[in-house]
């Protein structure tokens, strides 16, 4: 019996393999033997006939490819990013790599390449939620872990779905409920997750900082905050409690397009809770406000003091497995390895700790910048940004003018496929080991369950090769994971506040381990919070007289992102319909559309076909078709938030027409 992780998504639920089946980890104190439909297929998926098998090369992407070795595509990379000055030269990686994995390529990239050109898709999904946390507690730390539910007497989820998208959490929430948690889902449509909540706010797509803010009102205006703690523990909250003075609440109330009782009965609810936790993922991250929607949020923490004490605080649901850990490591072209900036003294520690001196104390591209800046060489790993970036038709434009395009896949049917030369096999999950990081600062390990298949390599050895060949085989001679996982857990200890230097590697998988389980305080230099005046700018995407619709976009309970993985023949997998688009009953009757009709979905930058579904569980006048739909973003716009630079994939024009 071999224990392991889940790979999916950031609750990181327990699995046990015992050379036949996989079940969930009956003691594992996440999910406690449960596990959702894609958690059970990860075995399935290991074994599917769209497994990237051999190194692939071709010159051009009009042709097909054919087979290459190892030596001769990893030194075609190589002799690429030797040819090219190093600013011509990007990394685009993954929340769903390894830490080593993860590790490996930002040392090559960042301390040997000598190019803070690496960036992941976290950079499309928790981008926000990073800078927000950094704004107001002084570093990207969450201070909730998900078991804080039980302790808590009311969780409030913005713009996030739990029931599809963190379901062993979402079933965790449940059991929370029947010792007396009281749920408050706010979001557009009434979700699953929305099904078992105790109050529901139909808002008004983009209006979440109203919200918040008519909450840090009335904490104010009746006396709710914490006075202690506002004056001791925080930086600035007269000048906060200032602002609020004269804020236009009807404005705000009317915006969120909530009827005052509905506020009424939520503040009622606010009022009488002592322990309140507020959890949010996509609804508020993916927006071009998406900083300012967290810090509207945490706000109300800061003020009534619900941090730092069991059953409270401020939790964003982090989506993908390693979206955590990745940042630990420094995964993002904004921040160095651990947690630490480009500032000199950071900067001279890492070039220390890594014994170089071609880091660049500038950052570098964001995985929303990259394919449009005229790059030489592009790196792709565990991740399809031809797929998953807004705004397709302008993203493949870009990608076809980058002369040399390397995906590194486990599989062979993403969209990335398409625009790249070189394609290198990745060993998936169950096929290697690593470490991951969950949501709630726990990190696991996946055991290698099976060999890896001949002609594939973990992630790790892949950018491990590519070193070598670019001449640094002295500082990346690793020989297996566990020796990279102890060169960062030293690392770890360049920084104040991430304790990784405590985890044991060897029994991660059978003893996870929580960093900053001691922290009770800001990470600020001054030991204190601060708290951020915001207002509603509106600057999404508007609708017009031709382009009506607001389209929101999300996840489907069975299905993973692009669905190289999940999206497998029914007889393997059972999942929910994979294309659809939900439409109120007054809109379908007004354009004439019938339930389960073909429809088409126009916006100023593309077309999609759908199909209509029609149900009162959407806001008038807005649609909702799930990522599922691998072309749903040639219809998004590529509007970013200035801060975060993640994309507004929630709030894009568009129009409906019958086909
Ligand atoms: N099954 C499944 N699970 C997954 C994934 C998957 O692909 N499939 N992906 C994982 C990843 S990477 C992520 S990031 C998470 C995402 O987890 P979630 O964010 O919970 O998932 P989404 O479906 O994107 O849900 C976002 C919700 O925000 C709502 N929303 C849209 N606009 C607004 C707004 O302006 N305000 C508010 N309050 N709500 C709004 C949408 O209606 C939607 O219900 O899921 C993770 N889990
Ligand atoms: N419209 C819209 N767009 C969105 C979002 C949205 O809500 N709406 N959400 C955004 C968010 S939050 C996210 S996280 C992204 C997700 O978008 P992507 O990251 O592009 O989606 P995935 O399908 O998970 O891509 C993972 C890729 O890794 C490959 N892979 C699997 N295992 C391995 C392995 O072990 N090694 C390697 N090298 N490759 C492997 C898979 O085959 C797949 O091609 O989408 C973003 N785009
Ligand atoms: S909830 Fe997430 S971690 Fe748990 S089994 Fe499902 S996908 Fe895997
Ligand atoms: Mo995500």
């Amino acid at each position: 019996m071999i224990k392991s992780v889940c790979g999916y998504c950031g609750v990181g639920c327990g699995l046990e393999y015992d050379m036949k089946s996989l079940v969930g980890d009956v003691g594992y104190p996440v999910n406690y033997g449960n596990l959702c439909s894609k958690g059970v297929s990860e075995l399935v998926s290991m074994q599917t006939p769209t497994r990237l098998l051999r190194p692939m090369m071709r010159s051009s992407v009009t042709e097909p490819y054919s087979i290459s070795s190892w030596e001769e595509s990893i030194s075609a990379v190589a002799d690429a990013i030797r040819k090219a000055p190093r600013e011509k030269i990007g990394f685009y990686l993954s929340g769903q790599l390894l830490t080593e994995d993860y590790y490996i390529a930002n040392k090559l990239v960042k301390g040997f390449i000598g190019t803070n050109n690496i960036d992941t898709n976290s950079r499309t999904c928790m981008a926000s939620a990073v800078v927000a946390y950094k704004k107001s507690l002084g570093a990207d730390f969450v201070p909730v872990r998900m078991t804080d539910i039980f302790k808590s007497d009311l969780l409030i989820l913005a713009g996030a779905n739990t029931a599809e998208a963190h379901v062993v959490f979402h079933n965790q929430i449940k059991k929370a409920k029947k010792q007396g948690l009281k749920v408050v889902v706010i979001d557009p449509r009434r979700t699953d997750t929305a099904a078992i909540a105790d109050l529901y706010l139909p808002i008004k797509p983009g209006s979440d900082i109203d919200l918040f803010n008519l909450l840090s009102k009335r904490i104010i205006d009746e006396g709710l905050y914490d006075e202690e703690f506002a004056t001791q523990k925080l930086a600035n909250f007269e000048s906060f409690r200032n602002k609020f003075k004269r804020v236009a609440t009807t404005k705000m109330l009317k915006r969120t397009g909530l009827e005052s009782e509905e506020f009424e009965a939520f503040w009622e609810l606010y009022k009488s809770s002592p322990n309140i936790i507020t959890a949010w993922t996509m609804g508020l991250n993916q927006s071009v406000q998406g900083v300012d929607k967290n810090l509207a949020l945490i706000n109300t923490h800061l003020l009534t003091g619900k941090i730092f004490r069991e059953g409270n605080g401020p939790l964003s649901l982090t989506g993908q497995p390693n979206a955590m850990g990745g940042r630990e490591v420094g995964g993002f072209a904004t921040m160095l390895a651990v947690h630490l900036g480009f500032d000199p003294e950071s900067v001279e520690k890492v070039s220390q700790f890594w014994q170089t001196d071609r880091i660049s104390d500038r950052p570098g591209l964001t995985a929303t910048q990259m394919l449009g800046a005229d790059l030489d060489v592009l790196v792709i790993c565990h991740t399809d940004p031809v797929y998953h970036l807004p705004n397709r038709a302008r993203v493949e434009e870009l990608i076809s003018h980058i002369p040399l395009v390397v995906e590194i896949n486990a599989y062979e049917n993403s969209e990335s496929a398409k625009y790249a030369h070189i394609r290198l096999p990745a060993a998936p999950w169950g096929e290697k080991e690593g470490t991951q990081t969950n949501l709630d600062r726990t990190i696991t390990k996946q055991e290698k369950l099976t060999r890896t298949s001949i002609d594939c390599k973990a992630d790790w050895e892949i950018f491990q090769l590519l070193a070598q060949r670019l001449g640094h085989r002295e500082r990346f001679d690793y020989a297996n994971p566990r020796e990279i996982f102890e060169e960062y857990r030293e690392m770890t200890r360049l920084s104040d506040h991430l304790d990784i230097h405590r985890a044991d590697y060897e029994t991660l998988n059978e003893q996870p381990f929580v960093w900053g389980e001691g922290i009770r305080d800001f990470l600020t230099a001054d030991k204190k919070g601060v708290l951020h005046f915001v207002q509603n700018e509106l600057g999404s995407e508007k609708t017009n007289l031709e382009y009506r619709f607001l389209l929101l976009t999300g996840r489907t309970r069975d299905q993973w992102h692009s669905g190289t993985k999940t999206n497998l023949p029914q007889t393997l997998l059972k999942y929910k319909e994979l294309n659809f688009c939900e439409i109120h009953p007054d809109d379908a009757a007004e354009l004439g559309i019938r339930d389960g009709e073909q429809i088409r979905v126009v916006s100023p930058r593309g077309a999609i076909l759908t199909k209509a579904l029609v149900t009162d569980t959407i806001r008038p006048k807005c649609l909702f078709i799930p990522i599922s739909n691998r072309e749903i973003n040639y219809l998004t716009n590529d509007l970013l938030d200035p801060q975060s630079l993640q994309p507004d994939y929630n709030h894009s024009a568009v129009k409906v027409e019958r086909v």
